[in-house]
């Protein structure tokens, strides 16, 4: 038998284990899109939040894995296969915040355009300039890394993970010489030109 003071503890503990297994979903009125979860992704990404001009000559760069089902989660910022176009001018300093939401390994490296014919893309063009572990990608998790712009040409921000660049995981990333300021483009919009500092 068990005794009264042993069963208490047991009865809130199955309460609690009941709770844990209804359904989550947001509250009546919650503002779902204040919280960025995977499902404020059906909306289109806007240009503005992946890219600001953060100092004189530095640009950051906010890249998302999987932002959502494009491309079947292989995309960045909701673009895959050179659909999106970073523009940045010859000798900036580029600061970039990678976030992967998925459970599936994605990484971020810049490496010359026709790397993404292969089945691995190797080691980034520029020094620093991929996440810590392309190779291997990272999941449920938040990287950033720090490179210099150094020189002019096309080049592709891609996922290092296998397989993943081939399958249309890339964007572009231009560096210009004649570039006066960075921008973004999205698809066939005009390049979205961020607030200089
Ligand atoms: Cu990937």
């Amino acid at each position: 038998m068990m005794s009264p003071r042993l069963f208490a503890p047991l009865a809130s503990l199955l309460v609690l284990s009941l709770q844990a297994e209804e359904p989550k979903g947001p509250p009546p009125g919650h503002d779902h899109a204040a919280h960025g979860s995977a499902q404020d992704n059906a909306a289109p990404p806007k240009p503005a939040n992946f890219i600001t001009w953060e100092a004189e000559k530095t640009v950051h760069l906010t890249i998302v894995a999987a932002y959502n089902g494009a491309n079947y989660g292989m995309n960045f910022n909701g673009f895959a296969k050179g659909g999106a176009t970073y523009t940045i001018p010859e000798g900036w300093t580029v600061k970039v915040t990678f976030r992967n939401a998925s459970p599936v390994p994605h990484s971020a490296i810049v490496v010359e355009e026709g790397m993404v014919k292969k089945l691995q893309v190797g080691d980034p063009y520029f020094e620093g300039a991929s996440t810590p572990n392309p190779l291997v990608g990272t999941t449920n998790k938040e990287e950033s890394f720090t490179f210099t712009a150094a020189e002019a040409g096309d080049f592709v921000i891609a996922c290092g993970f296998p397989t993943h660049a081939i399958n249309g995981h890339w964007i572009k990333f231009i560096i210009d010489a004649t570039a006066k300021a960075p921008s973004l483009q999205f698809g066939e919009d005009a390049p979205f030109l961020p607030k200089a500092p």
